[in-house]
């Protein structure tokens, strides 16, 4: 920013509206300075190359301590806004002041000012930030700063922030100690006589402040601080209905505070620095509102707080009886007109459990048990305690016995209880086949073989079923075969042949040298039907029987005649065998040596008839070869008649 550092003389005096005190109420602005409000001064506005001043008319003395508090504005623009505001004691004049660089306060001397300055100019030595320094005798060249300058703000490198913010200025004469601070922050002191030091032993000065625009501009105020301000205890949200409620005046002005006004937002208000304690008359949101009137006569603007009074919460829940093992179902039924439960604190049987809404009920052993809930809301707000009895019934518990079977062959199922808690109602068993029953001890048969899951469980008389039994089951089956029917010889021995199990038995007992096992010999003297028994490892068996003929000699028979009249006696010419086991042929030829008939079909005959055509009656020639079980060959030939 370009060197500035015109002195301005007076142009205007402004009065403020309240007379209340000859000093500190009267303030002479110059340049671009106007009043805003009864406390407030606009400096410059966005506008280059103004400079702006405002001068308390009445000269303080240094000798007397003094505590100025004051509210900032240095504009909304950063990079392109300057240049600053000065705070400046002089005995000079009211009418000084000056653009640029200088702010205003550059070549005033004697003074001492503490700037707060929001350019960088290089040829001062400037840092990039925004900084306070304590300077004397109008030099702003921080090689010559008394301390050093200090970030303005300990918290942002910028003040052009468009915000408010606080600026306090403390002398002590006794120590000597020039004392700044900034948004409450303390920032930087000078230990100094001022008055030997700086004002050649006058203690009578000027107050006020300076502040200029160059080439870059900003909206730059100030206001003598008259800044409401209150706590109220409790803290955090509210309080709950009954309860007092205090309230404590923070309150910062520049001049003393000469009248409060409370309102507490139910009807009822307060004039007292301090007003009494207060309770409010039931739960609800209040706002709370403070104003002040300074001595200076300015109103300070209404401060407002909401303030909640919450009212008493009321614990309530169910709880259901359940069966051991499950958790009880449990609904949280607490309420609160106003404020929000967010505490929960739960007993069980007497011990804290949980803080969840909903605690975790797991694992509770059999019998009678209790639970008690106090609730709490964000205003801190507690119920009194509430309880409730449930039960967790015992279930009951079953093994299932049973062991593995047979096709078809009825396999006995047990159920035995171990428990003796509970009265058992129903035996529930699923055989893994698609069936199941109802009965405590029950015989199932499966059709099939195969492996089988079965499963048992139990209904107790208090509404609970035990665990389910799951046990596999295996179901087998045994073929027997006692061997082919078949003709033996009389007095020969001969084996069988039994097979499909483990174990076997013959019966009846006839011939046999051992009916218990799987090949036996037997003699035999007359045919015999034996039935084989087969049994497996698992005790499944079936049966079987052979045929046996007993081949005791050999004959064959051809009738001499026979009469093919369809009357069912002798229509065909059949020969008898007995002891035969092959037939080579049988034949039969008519008188004139024709075949009419040929078979090997030991069960078939000539029933008189050629191609459907009827033989003539008359003698027939047959011929006929056979062999026995023993190998006899009969070779025979004969004749027979037939009769019409
Ligand atoms: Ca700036
Ligand atoms: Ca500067
Ligand atoms: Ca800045």
């Amino acid at each position: 920013m370009r060197l500035g550092n015109e002195v301005m003389l007076a142009l205007t005096a402004v009065f403020c509206s309240s007379a209340l005190s000859a000093q500190s109420n009267t303030y002479i602005l110059n340049g671009s300075a106007t009043q805003n409000s009864c406390n407030c001064y606009t400096l410059t506005q966005t506008v280059n190359n103004q400079s702006g001043s405002v001068w308390n008319s009445t000269k303080i003395n240094l000798n007397n301590p003094f505590d100025f508090v004051f509210n900032v504005f240095l504009g909304c623009k950063d990079a392109d806004g300057a240049d600053g505001i000065v705070f400046i004691l002089q005995p000079i004049s009211t009418s000084i002041g000056g653009i640029g660089g200088g702010m205003g306060f550059q070549g005033i001397a004697p003074s001492v000012g503490i700037a707060l300055d929001t350019w960088q100019n290089t040829g001062y030595n400037d840092p990039v930030f925004d900084h306070l320094s304590i300077q004397l005798n109008g030099d702003i060249n921080h090689a010559d700063d008394i301390v050093p300058y200090m970030q303005a703000s300990p918290t942002n490198p910028n003040i052009e922030d468009c915000q408010w913010h606080t600026f306090r200025i403390t002398w002590d004469p006794a120590l000597k100690l020039l004392k700044t601070y900034f948004d409450g922050n303390f920032i930087q002191q000078a230990a100094i006589d001022l008055i030997a030091t700086v004002f050649n032993n006058d203690p009578m000065v000027y107050w006020g402040f300076s502040a200029a625009t160059g080439g870059a501009n900003n909206l730059q105020q100030f206001c003598t601080a008259l800044n409401p301000g209150f706590t109220v205890t409790p803290s955090g949200n509210g309080a709950c209905d009954g309860n007092a409620v205090a309230f404590t005046n923070t309150s910062a002005s520049f001049a003393p505070i000469t009248h409060f006004f409370w309102d507490f937002g139910d009807g009822t208000t307060s004039t007292l620095a301090s007003p009494p304690v207060h309770t409010y008359p039931g739960p609800g949101s209040y706002t709370i509102k403070l104003a002040i009137t300074g001595l200076d006569g300015c109103f300070s603007d209404t401060l407002k707080k909401t303030f909640v009074v919450g009212d008493y919460p009321i614990a309530g829940f169910t709880i259901y009886d359940t069966c051991e093992g499950k958790t009880p179902r449990l609904r949280d039924l607490s309420q609160v007109n106003f404020g929000n439960i967010n505490q929960w604190q739960w007993k069980l049987d007497g011990n804290p459990v949980s803080v969840s809404q909903y605690p975790s009920l797991t694992g509770l052993l059999p019998g009678n048990h209790n639970l008690q809930l106090t609730v709490k809301t964000d205003l801190g707000c507690s119920s009194a305690p509430v309880s409730e009895p449930f039960v967790i019934k015992p279930v009951p518990v079953v093994e299932a016995g049973f062991g593995n079977g047979c096709v078809k062959i009825p396999v006995q199922f047990t159920g035995r209880q171990t428990d003796n808690a509970t009265t058992i109602s129903q035996w529930n068993w699923d055989f893994g086949d698609g069936q199941t029953a109802t009965q405590q001890n029950i015989a199932h048969s499966y059709a099939d073989t195969g492996n089988y899951t079965v499963q048992l469980t139990s209904l107790a008389t208090n509404g609970c079923s035990s665990e389910i039994q799951s046990l596999p089951v295996t179901i087998n089956k045994v073929i027997a075969n006692a061997g082919r029917d078949t003709v033996i010889i009389k007095d020969q021995p001969f084996q069988l042949n039994g097979n499909g199990g483990i174990t076997y038995a013959w019966s009846p007992p006839i011939g046999l040298n051992n009916p218990g096992i799987a090949n036996p010999v037997t003699i035999l003297q007359d045919d015999i039907v034996y039935t084989l028994t087969a049994t497996d490892a698992n005790g499944c068996s079936d049966t079987d029987e052979i045929s046996i003929i007993v081949f005791k000699g050999s004959a064959v028979y051809v009738p001499s005649a026979f009469t093919p009249n369809n009357d069912g006696l002798n229509d065909q010419l059949k020969p008898s065998y007995t002891g035969i086991k092959t037939l080579d042929y049988f034949e039969v030829y008519n008188r004139w040596g024709g075949l009419v008939y040929s078979t090997k079909n030991m069960s078939a005959g000539w029933d008189g008839t050629v191609n459907g055509a009827k033989q003539s009656p008359g003698v027939y020639v047959w011929m006929l070869r056979a062999t026995d079980y023993a190998g006899k060959v009969y070779q025979l030939k004969g004749t027979s008649m037939i009769i019409r």
